[in-house]
């Protein structure tokens, strides 16, 4: 209409820097595909070669489907030294800003906002300042395992043994040591090394990603915000649930179709955790016992590599497979659309290792929780699960000493547990009321994103 008005400002370009394992991926390509639907020019780095096949479809599910993510490819020496194959490509990337960052500083429009994994976050932080206006970090766990992962360097500088104990966290709560995960307790790791190292770069970052939803985790909120877990620190930004890419390939799983509501128990423990074998055919003793229908994903291996298959029958012996089969219920030996079945209204209870997009996507879908963490963050995040009343976590099986193995009878009361618990069913529903609100219109996780956003436009 006039010629007077200035032309609006361009869309941000905001470039996105995962690291591996589909704990870390999910919720990158979630938050390429929510800032792509708010109009911004999103590119995802993706580096070669990828750890597991879920991790390389998942890619190429995304880019077929949003042609409005870019993607900057840069392949790399893969570290020749054992250990865990995830954090040995974290390790190489981690190795690799004098690859990556040129690759950055040319991309076209040139870019307003880096968002930096966190465990990339020591090597990347200052690496990338300079290249875009704003450098920010995505903490791709619970808020509150954020504020025990940001207040560590300060415990360890102020404890006066040589091991970690109980850290109270300020104006968080106090985690326990078995809550602590395992991989940091002794400082002198080079994985705990690592943690303290990116953990004291989070201050030169702009502000700090979170897939959280304030109603869920206030305090923990509240208290990074103010400075009280560490001083100065960069304003944290809640913008979950992240929701489910909608994928141009059709997700179907006729099988729920058929059963009753809400009767349908899922079992998965994420694409990172194989259990022992020991304790497998336990849990497949236990959900047998419950009498509940199910739907249970095995994982044999850490890593899916299509030519490292096992034979189901090997794990749980024919008789149990076929059993399973003949009673109606469903095991499956590799990966599923998890978020397509959690949404499903035939399922009703859900047995979890607790890593964070699970919990995330429970929450999302009023599915209750039988917690069972593995490792890692997951007794933390538990914890929440506990609190938050979306579902129940019987401490006792979890690490946090001796390795011990269930047994099948107690599996099973359990599971009975969650899927006639009423009082669980009606606080998961309320947990998603709160999930829903924060992403709607006007929610705080949608105010905080626009935010976010406003800040990158020039
Ligand atoms: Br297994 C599996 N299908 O078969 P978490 C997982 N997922 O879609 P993790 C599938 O992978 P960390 C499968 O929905 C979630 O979004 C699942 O992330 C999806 O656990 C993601 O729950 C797994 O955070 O990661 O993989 O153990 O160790 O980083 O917590």
């Amino acid at each position: 209409f006039s010629g007077d008005q200035p032309p609006p400002p361009p869309p941000p370009h905001i470039a996105l820097l995962p690291s591996s394992g589909m704990g870390h991926l999910t919720p990158f390509t979630r938050l390429a595909a929510t800032l792509a639907s708010h109009g911004c020019h999103v590119t995802i780095l993706v580096i070669h070669p990828m750890v597991s096949s879920a991790e390389s479809h998942h890619i190429s599910d995304l880019l077929s489907t949003f042609s409005t993510i870019h993607s900057l490819h840069l392949t790399i020496t893969p570290l020749d030294i054992p250990g865990d194959p995830f954090y040995l490509q974290c390790e190489a990337i981690r190795r690799s800003p004098h690859l990556i960052v040129p690759l950055l500083r040319a991309a076209s429009p040139p870019l307003s906002g880096i968002v930096i994994d966190i465990s990339l976050a020591s090597a990347f932080l200052p690496a990338t300042a300079g290249i875009a206006l704003t450098n920010y970090i995505f903490f791709t766990s619970s808020a509150t395992m954020l504020s025990l992962y940001s207040y560590l360097p300060i415990y360890i500088t102020n404890k006066t043994t040589s091991t970690i104990g109980d850290v109270e966290v300020p104006g968080v709560r106090l985690v326990q040591k078995a809550s602590v995960p395992m991989a940091l307790h002794d400082p002198e790791e080079l994985f705990t090394v690592q943690v303290l190292e990116n953990a004291r770069a989070l201050v030169q970052a702009n502000g700090v990603l979170v897939n959280t939803f304030e109603a869920l985790e206030p305090k923990a909120l509240m208290a990074l915000n103010d400075g009280v877990v560490v001083p100065g620190f960069p304003p944290v930004i809640a913008v979950g649930p992240l929701k489910q890419l909608l994928l141009k390939k059709k997700l179907v799983f006729p099988w729920l179709d058929e059963q009753p509501e809400r009767s349908v128990l899922y079992v998965s423990f994420g694409s990172r955790t194989a259990m022992s074998v020991e304790q497998i055919r336990e849990l497949g003793i236990g959900l047998e016992l419950s009498g509940v229908k199910f739907l249970w994903v095995v994982k044999t291996k850490k890593v899916d590599k299509e030519e490292e298959e096992v034979e189901l029958e090997e794990v749980l012996g024919k008789e149990m497979v076929e059993r399973i089969k003949e009673r109606g219920s469903m095991v499956v030996h590799g990966w599923v659309e998890q978020e397509e079945i959690l949404k499903h209204g035939a399922v009703g209870g859900f047995v979890s290792h607790c890593g964070w997009n699970s919990v995330m996507e429970a929450a999302m879908h009023g599915v209750p929780v039988l917690a069972w963490p593995q490792h890692a963050d997951q007794r933390v995040n538990s914890e929440l699960v506990r609190r938050s009343g979306l579902g129940i976590w019987v401490e006792d099986w979890s690490w946090g000493g001796e390795e011990k193995v269930v047994k099948g009878e107690e599996i099973g009361e359990r599971v009975k547990e969650l899927m006639d618990n009423s009082v669980v069913r009606s606080s998961a529903v309320k947990v998603t009321a709160e999930a829903v609100k924060a992403v709607g219109d006007g929610g705080s996780s949608e105010k905080n994103l626009a935010e976010f956003i406003a800040k990158l436009k020039v």
